[in-house]
């Protein structure tokens, strides 16, 4: 079936209601935590208190002796028999040579590199027990100088023996020579230097793992939150502790939010997994909130100087960019691919500049390693690009909207000169959109009743692009990828006709189970409530590379369409055989199964009893049953793109920001279900809103200490600090995938942060304000104010 078709079907575009809000409204969700196991026992890490320090010695011995302890494991007990921790993508330097790859190992090996870092782990009965023991483990201490800030890191102490500068990898993509020569003859340049801020994950439930082994079956389970547990398997079992991977199951049950920081193979999962074995019991470990601001991979930390190169007209010639990422103090699982592959191909934006080369070098520092969080990559090139667009706006005396409009690309497919294809977009038609919906027009006038006030008005522009569902698979293992980045999907129809999907998805919030039932229904044209959508488990679901990078519907449903199709090829052949016609003569409408030209016909629910009561049934050629599976592998990403407009109110007196009104028009191509993409373009934009005036991660600059470790420090937006957000769309479906979508997860993360800085900015023109980091906290827009004063 081809994406219009599809595009047509009931329920496809319904506001059907979340099937799994009943369960988590009441209280009735699963969550890892929620899980206890007979002869279950609890795991502390003992974490390092130093951001960088030589492991002199570590005395357990007070500890092993306490209360219900059962054993202190220390770096040296895992020595030669758990591996490190892998990375999955391999980053080549301009040089040829691969990135540096030094060993994470689980538990510390005579040096920690962050504070947080994972020196012991206790396993006592009782969680209080364990705790307790933690605090009696002795660790003699050698602490050396630490490095926090990327760009000092060259110049400081080394990390890792296999880089001598700290320097991960040099990385770079576009014609250096050709873009030189673009800016030395180039009518106009902007310039700009920003960071963008490291940011603390914060899924509403904290990580936790229970790791059980069965002596009987010499089989583990392990219940962990996590957003892709076929992959967490694999690497686990291929590359960490030998395992045969039958012999592994893990389970992800409802998850309570991830947002990119439970993509990865953790040391906590490994540790509990292998001392699972060793003590032949269950063990649990479950982060505190503290816990998870020192362990759970961060988000961005990137320093960036960008020129754009433009003619007289504010035509874009070329972009020259320069970053500074910084990946912490060990590889997490993506962090190489953040920087580089999720970042600067995104970096021509929605515009047409023709020559574009942006080099990026990566570093290890002492901090909490840096990984992919909601957006990854592309929060970062969107930043810089929109930020850079709007400052040559006003250095020309362009309005944002034109300069961006006459800029953006309107010709598909189009080839930008970073890698990536665009398939098909409509930017004007966003850009139109959003400007009449955030009644441009007024603004004049609401900038007037604002300084009758004493309070600066202004406006923010943010035209984004994104690329989803990362693919193909050959293209990303070019590119790095140690995986396959494909989706499996399983249809099993049940004989009364209701249906059972396995997904090799990870629904963790986003609603898979109400809009991939409402995939499926439409498809077979069944009652949405006859179809149960299962994920997150590797004993049920056949294979998966789960859920990041807004890629489940658009490929994990592509893999549910690749099923269904082999579901109706089947049937139609069942169906012939009931109604005594040509195979080719069968046509599927509305649930029936029809020959053409005629009255006749059956339902869906009479093919699929008849799949299973096989009576009447051409089992010379047709095997019974009703169960399919299909692995899809996209052939390109999907592009979501839109204009987001920000208008804020700012009190020169205080520096406070107020955010009077945000408006979202997005293109996601076909849509499934508007509620729930409504859902996750306001929870995106509420966490790019709370990194533009909120969020950041700091650490103290000599003792590598974090100071920002609670929420007392960690600003994170509440419901009033946002305004009622006025969404639209543009449709232009996908062309390479059966459904016509493009992924909505990240959007509202990726699109507001430079809409908001640029809206703060536009209100402090007049006072000679011209640049501000985020987060745009009271204090730093007042010092700015003050700053610029003559
Ligand atoms: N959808 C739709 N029509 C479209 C696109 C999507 O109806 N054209 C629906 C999908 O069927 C799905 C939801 O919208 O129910 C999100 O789909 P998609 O964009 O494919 O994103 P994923 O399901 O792959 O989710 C991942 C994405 C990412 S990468 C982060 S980070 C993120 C996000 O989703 N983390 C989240 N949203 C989150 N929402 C919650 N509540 N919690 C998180 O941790």
């Amino acid at each position: 079936m081809g994406a219009s078709d599809f595009a047509k079907l009931p329920h496809i575009g319904e506001a059907v209601r979340r099937k799994e809000d009943y369960r988590f409204l009441t209280g009735s969700g699963q969550y890892t935590d929620d899980i206890n196991l007979p002869n279950q026992r609890y795991a502390v890490f003992v974490r390092s208190p130093h951001a960088h320090a030589n492991l002199r010695g570590i005395d357990t011995s007070k500890a092993q002796a306490m209360p219900g302890v059962a054993r202190v494991f220390t770096g040296q007990d895992l020595a030669g028999k758990v591996n490190g921790l892998p990375c999955g993508w391999l980053i080549t330097s301009t040089d040829g040579t691969p990135m540096k790859e030094p060993p994470h190992p689980v538990l510390a090996q005579g040096r920690v590199r962050y504070v947080g870092d994972h020196v012991a782990m206790v396993v006592a009965d009782t969680l209080e027990q364990a705790r307790n023991a933690a605090e009696a483990v002795e660790v003699d201490y050698e602490v050396l100088p630490a490095v926090v800030d990327a760009r000092d890191a060259s110049a400081s102490t080394p990390l890792h023996d296999i880089a001598p500068d700290n320097r991960c990898y040099k990385w770079a993509i576009g014609d250096k020579a050709a873009v030189d020569a673009v800016f030395a003859k180039a009518q106009h340049v902007t310039k700009i230097d920003l960071t963008n801020n490291r940011l603390v994950p914060n899924a509403m439930e904290p990580r936790c793992v229970v790791a059980q082994f069965s002596r009987a079956t010499d089989e583990y389970t392990l219940y962990v939150a996590n957003q892709n547990p076929h992959v967490e398997r694999l690497l686990m079992t291929a590359f960490v502790l030998g395992l045969p991977e039958h012999k592994v199951r893990v389970i992800a049950p409802d998850v309570g939010g991830g947002f990119g920081s439970k993509i990865y193979l953790y040391a906590e999962d490994v540790a509990l997994t292998w001392a699972s074995k060793q003590l032949n019991c269950a063990i649990k470990w479950t982060c505190d909130r503290a816990e998870a601001f020192l362990s759970d991979a961060h988000g961005r930390d990137h320093s960036t100087h960008a020129e754009l190169a433009m003619d007289s007209q504010g035509k874009f010639l070329a972009l020259r960019v320069h970053t500074d990422a910084n990946l912490g103090a060990y590889l997490s699982t993506f962090a190489t691919a953040v920087p580089t592959i999720l970042y600067a191909t995104l970096l021509a934006g929605q515009y047409t500049t023709p020559q574009i080369y942006v080099e990026v070098d990566a570093w290890f520092t002492n901090t909490t390693p840096v990984d992919a969080y909601r957006g990854a990559g592309r929060p970062e090139a969107t930043y810089l690009l929109e930020r850079i667009v709007t400052r040559a706006a006003w250095e020309l005396g362009l309005p944002q909207d034109e300069i961006r409009e006459r800029n953006f690309i309107s010709q598909f497919p189009y080839q930008t000169p970073v890698a990536l294809q665009y398939d098909t977009g409509d930017y004007h038609g966003a850009l139109f959109k959003a400007n009449a919906l955030a009644d441009v027009k007024g603004f004049e006038q609401r900038r007037k009743a604002s300084e009758a006030k004493g309070l600066k008005r202004g406006l923010g522009y943010s035209s984004y692009i994104e690329a989803c569902g990362i693919a193909p698979s050959n293209i990303a293992g070019a590119l790095g990828a140690r995986a396959g980045l494909f989706e499996c999907g399983e249809i099993r129809v049940h004989p009364t006709g209701s249906v059972t999907v396995f997904t090799g998805s990870h629904s963790h919030g986003q609603g898979h189970e109400t809009t991939f039932a409402q995939v499926v229904a439409a498809r077979l044209g069944i009652p949405v409530e006859n179809v149960d959508v299962v994920h997150g488990d590797t004993g049920r679901v056949p294979f998966g590379m789960g859920t990041y990078g807004s890629r489940s519907i658009s490929v994990g449903g592509a893999a549910i369409m690749k099923a269904l199709d082999k579901i109706e090829a089947k049937a139609k052949k069942i169906a012939a055989h009931l109604m005594e016609a040509g195979e080719g003569d069968i046509e599927f409408v509305n649930g029936e199964f029809q020959v053409k030209g005629t009255d006749k016909k059956v339902p869906f629910g009479q093919v699929a009893l008849t799949a299973y009561v096989p009576h009447n049934y051409p089992l010379d050629k047709l095997e019974p049953g009703l169960n399919e599976t299909a692995f899809y592998d996209p052939t390109n990403f999907t592009f979501p793109a839109g204009s987001y407009i920000c208008e804020a109110e700012v009190d020169p007196a205080t520096g406070q920001v107020r955010i009077d009104r945000f408006t979202a028009v997005d293109d996601f191509g076909t849509i499934i279900n508007p509620m729930i993409v409504a859902g996750q373009v306001h929870g995106g934009l509420v966490q790019g809103i709370g990194q533009a005036l909120m969020e950041q991660c700091v650490y103290d600059k000599d003792t590598g200490q974090l100071l920002t470790g609670s929420f007392m420090d960690y600003t994170m937006p509440r419901a009033d600090d946002v305004p009622n957000f006025q969404l639209d769309t543009v449709c232009t479906p996908c062309t390479h995938n059966p459904l016509g979508t493009k992924g909505c997860g990240e959007a509202g993360a990726i699109g507001s942060p430079p809409a908001v800085i640029n809206a703060v900015l536009d209100a402090l023109r007049d006072l000679g304000v011209k640049d501000l980091d985020m987060p745009a906290t009271p204090r730093r827009v007042w010092e700015a104010i003050q700053a610029a004063k003559p």
